[in-house]
């Protein structure tokens, strides 16, 4: 590693934070350990392995709950800022509700977060990252409105915890994950599927709620204390015309996986985004439907969720195009991206390549038509990225070249949208510390900075090539060469 050489690259902003993620679920293990209550993946992955890649679980992960010190050295080493994890709900209340609140899981966080504080590091704490506890989903997870009220009892144990050592507070990670392909699509816990999004759209809206309520309990009777910011974190993909006509059908999946999840709390005048509750609405009458399935807001409901946020928490990792079917095209499967009855096609241009696990595909420039996408749609907000990494499949795999580029070039946008943009992005996050559960790819899709052997009980974890180049950027908050030939990309003024 050679520094110094590239002193006219641009530094990052006074106060830029670096970090690196992980979520309970996919790092933890110790699924069973004293009185922890049973998760909806602890169940998916018991009950149904072969819905997973491997067929694994996150029963041992990467034993974070034992390891935790070993991960603090880690985070030490890359000298980041802040670490985001996510509490685990039914770790800390083992029925869901706070009618017992479990000492060992307190005892675990507590001791996690003092840990990270003596070193430095802020806590960035995510209070729901797809683990619902089992009783509550029996009761139907987020389709029942009542989830409002629960996530607000067990956000209300959380602050009352955490609050006066948890600066940075994530609400709910990915809606569009947890409803679309836990609702809709069948493709995440609880794995169920319903058809014309009903169960996704229902997921939608009472996500929406319950996220204002949390956002709304802290901001009434924990941030006069305690001066800490919360927001929910978003999954965008950066959409893109596949050509000049295609401009009208990419607004609207654009409106369909951003807006609405987005417009409601983003936007000036709040509710779903206009467009999508109009097409919605079609479709559904002409489905037989006796009302839309995207079901309305209260005039009340739509200023309840109408600007709860501190910040814009943006998950980023991928691109595609959009493309307007012709009349005689048969449309293709559901996806996330649709409602089913939209008259577009998601697809990738000529020259792209997907990532080892599938649907990554990396497009650096995607990134900063993204970050100035979302401060034109709702203004100049700050945007914390919470997410943004690369996978990879092979085992004992360190010089991960492809990786450290891929970080790079998305930091180099970035970067650009700063400067010339004038987006204020006020942190990055790369996902993650380490290769974990990756949801239904297993063990097979790794994301990490350091590489876990999972054939070691161990859990042995190891560097890679872009935890030093990760490391290096942070200590001098400006890009430096770990190498000849990797940085022709780096943003130079
Ligand atoms: C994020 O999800 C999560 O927050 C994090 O937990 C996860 O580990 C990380 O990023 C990496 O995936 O082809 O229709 O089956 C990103 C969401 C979920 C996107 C699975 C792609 C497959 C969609 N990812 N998804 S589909």
């Amino acid at each position: 590693v050679t520094v110094g050489q590239c002193a006219s690259y641009p530094s990052f902003p006074p106060g830029f934070k670096f970090g690196v993620a992980t979520a309970a679920y996919q790092v933890e293990g110790a699924w069973n350990v004293s009185d922890k209550g049973v998760s909806i993946w602890d169940k998916i992955t018991h009950d149904k392995s072969h819905l997973i890649l491997d067929g694994s679980s996150g029963d041992v992960a990467c034993d974070s709950y034992h390891l935790w010190k070993r991960d603090l050295e880690m985070l030490t080493e890359l000298g980041v800022h802040f670490y985001r994890i996510s509490l685990s709900w039914p770790r800390l209340l083992p029925t869901g509700h706070p009618n017992h609140i479990s000492e060992d899981g307190k005892r675990y966080y507590n001791e996690l977060i003092d840990a990270l504080l003596e070193k430095g590091i802020e806590p960035a704490v995510t209070i729901y990252h797809w683990d619902m506890p089992q009783h509550l989903q029996d009761l139907g997870g987020w389709t029942n409105p009542l989830i409002a009220d629960w996530l607000l009892a067990y956000a209300r144990v959380v602050f009352t915890l955490f609050a006066d050592r948890v600066k940075i507070w994530i609400t709910i990670n990915e809606p569009v994950m947890i409803c679309d392909l836990g609702y809709g699509l069948g493709k995440h816990a609880p794995m169920l599927m319903t058809p014309n999004d009903i169960g996704s759209y229902m997921c939608n809206k009472n996500l929406l709620i319950a996220h204002a309520k949390v956002y709304r309990l802290y901001d009434e009777k924990f941030r006069p204390k305690y001066h800490g910011m919360i927001s929910i974190v978003n999954h965008l993909a950066w959409l893109e015309a596949f050509t000049d006509d295609d401009s009208y059908m990419t607004y609207l999946a654009m409106q369909n996986t951003a807006g609405r999840y987005s417009h409601p709390i983003y936007s000036k005048e709040g509710g779903w985004p206009p467009e999508v509750e109009r097409i919605v609405a079609i479709n559904s009458e002409r489905q037989g439907y006796p009302r839309s399935r995207l079901p309305a807001f209260t005039r009340q409901e739509i200023e309840l969720v109408r600007g709860t946020f501190d910040f814009f928490g943006l998950n980023h990792y991928t691109s595609r195009a959009i493309r307007t079917l012709d009349p005689s095209e048969k449309r293709g499967a559901l996806s996330f991206f649709g409602d089913g009855e939209y008259n577009y096609t998601i697809t990738e241009r000529p020259g792209w390549t997907v990532a080892g696990n599938g649907w990554l595909i990396p497009y650096p420039e995607g990134f900063r038509y993204l970050l100035k996408w979302i401060k034109q749609e709702y203004g100049d907000v700050k945007i914390l990225v919470t997410e943004n990494g690369y996978s990879t499949e092979a085992v004992n795999y360190i010089h991960d070249d492809d990786r450290l580029k891929y970080h790079k070039d998305y930091i180099n946008q970035m970067l650009l949208a700063i400067k010339e943009d004038g987006v204020n992005v006020i942190g990055y996050t790369a996902w993650s510390l380490m290769d974990n559960f990756e949801w239904t790819d297993g063990y097979k899709a790794k994301f990490g900075l350091y590489e876990v052997n999972f054939t070691d009980p161990r859990r042995t974890r190891t560097p890679r090539k872009s935890a030093k180049f990760y490391a290096e950027l942070i200590k001098h908050q400006r890009f430096i060469e770990i190498d000849s030939g990797t940085s022709s990309a780096l943003y130079a003024l």
